[in-house]
């Protein structure tokens, strides 16, 4: 196999860390000895953990305003593809890339996952695109996709989502998410109920195109780009289409779709309860859909989601979900953005490996809310990066992967061969 980072860089780095990691880690066998924990057992639970980052991601985002773009940006999707493996190559928790289409488009899709085949590289669930207008035809999606009053439009827009499914199928990818930009922006623009009543009628279509290993992730989201009504809101409606569609649909979760002060944990075990939990785009807000660094805002809320998952996996009630980044990196590298990232989400899980839920179980039994809550906050406050150390050194990954990238000078080596188009455009992504 293909390797973006020369194993002996790695190496070469993690020696000289090797010792304090070593030491760390003892250190913390120790502590969690003490509550009977077995690190080792938390440490192979870790190793295994995965996350797809999305082709999107490794560019450079934008606001409305502008975008900045940075040195050695990919341009295409081949160059995502290298930076993806860049980053799976120092941390190990990556090893999928979720594509978006008609962004990743290509004419040779098993030439593409043949690429990304020698680079280690998989495809999870592909995103279809259609808040953006087709290249190729009269149709445009101004005035929605999926819910237009127009069925030309509709067709146009079912049709990038069936292509999607035929690009996923030759990469390998068993899944599909729709979210879409549909809604409205002043009051009496559409009607709520015709427009809700399109959408499932051209999910049907999309559906019933869906093979049967697939499954198909619905995402909400309450606004923008329509500011006064969105057609799949929130995860209620998300829930109703995904019931009213069948058991290949399920709801995906991104952290960023949701009103502030949201209970998004709650969201998730509601989902999990009602088996139609599916996926996640992972990233932090402050304010609204910020798309900022997962664990970077509110890192405890990233912790919750996982004691939601651990919990409800505990009791065999979950399997299968599609852990994805989706995150628009303004200001950063993209590449060490995801790659902090990931690792945020990794040490989220390994926190929530920690928590004693019968313990907790028996708290909140006997009402008991200062235990309950202090289980919860113990395990959050437990520093878990020796185990996130470790998983990815035991994997054959960088004990310290920024510091490794940075020894690179990845960026700058591709400034030579990638160059950008010369000014600075706005788009969100
Ligand atoms: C929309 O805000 C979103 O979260 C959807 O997942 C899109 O596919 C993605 O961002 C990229 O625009
Ligand atoms: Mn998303």
């Amino acid at each position: 196999m293909f390797k973006a980072v020369k194993k002996e860089t790695i190496s070469e780095n993690n020696q000289s860390i090797k010792s304090s990691l070593d030491f760390d880690f003892e250190y913390l066998e120790k502590k969690l000895n003490k509550d009977h924990l077995d690190i080792r057992l938390i440490l192979d639970q870790v190793k295994k953990f995965q996350v797809a980052v999305p082709t999107w991601g490794v560019g450079t985002g934008g606001t409305r305003f502008a975008r900045f773009p940075g040195i050695g940006e990919p341009q295409n999707i081949y160059d995502k593809i290298e930076d993806c493996a860049v980053i799976n190559d120092l941390i190990g928790f990556t090893n999928k890339v979720s594509p978006h289409f008609p962004w990743d488009n290509v004419d040779d899709f098993s030439e593409l996952k043949e690429f990304a085949d020698g680079y280690g590289i998989g495809f999870d669930v592909v995103n279809s695109n259609t808040f953006q207008d087709p290249a190729d035809g009269k149709e445009t999606f101004k005035y929605g996709s999926l819910t237009n009053s127009s069925s030309l439009v509709r067709d146009k827009a079912i049709e990038v989502n069936t292509k999607s499914i035929e690009n996923g199928k030759a990469l390998g990818s068993k899944g599909l998410t729709v979210w879409i930009g549909d809604g409205g922006n002043f009051p009496g623009q559409m009607s709520f109920s015709k427009s809700l009543e399109r959408y499932i009628d051209s999910m049907k279509k999309i559906y019933a195109y869906l093979p049967e290993d697939w499954t198909v992730l619905l995402e909400h989201k309450p606004y923008e780009p329509a500011f006064y009504s969105t057609v799949i809101s929130d995860w209620g409606t998300s829930y109703i289409c995904a019931k009213e569609l069948g058991d290949q649909a399920m709801c995906l979760v991104d952290l960023g779709h949701h009103l502030p002060n949201t209970n998004i944990e709650m969201i998730v075990s509601r989902l999990i309860d009602v088996n139609k939990l599916g996926g996640f785009h992972f990233n932090d807000s402050k304010f609204g859909d910020d798309d900022l660094d997962a664990g970077s805002i509110n890192p405890y809320e990233l912790f919750l989601i996982f004691n939601e998952l651990t919990a409800a996996s505990q009791n065999n009630k979950i399997k299968n979900i599609a852990y994805m980044i989706d995150q628009s990196h303004n200001v950063t590298d993209p590449i060490e953005s995801l790659i902090l990232s990931a690792n945020e989400i990794v040490n989220s899980y390994a926190k929530s490996l920690l928590v004693n839920y019968s313990l907790l179980d028996k708290a909140q039994d006997n009402n008991d809310a200062i235990k309950s809550m202090q289980i919860l906050k113990t395990a959050f406050n437990t520093d878990v990066s020796p185990i996130v150390a470790m998983a990815r050194y035991e994997n054959g990954n960088s004990i310290d992967p920024i510091s490794t990238y940075r020894t690179l000078d990845y960026k700058k080596k591709k400034s030579l061969t990638r160059k950008n188009k010369s000014g600075s455009s706005s788009g969100i992504v």
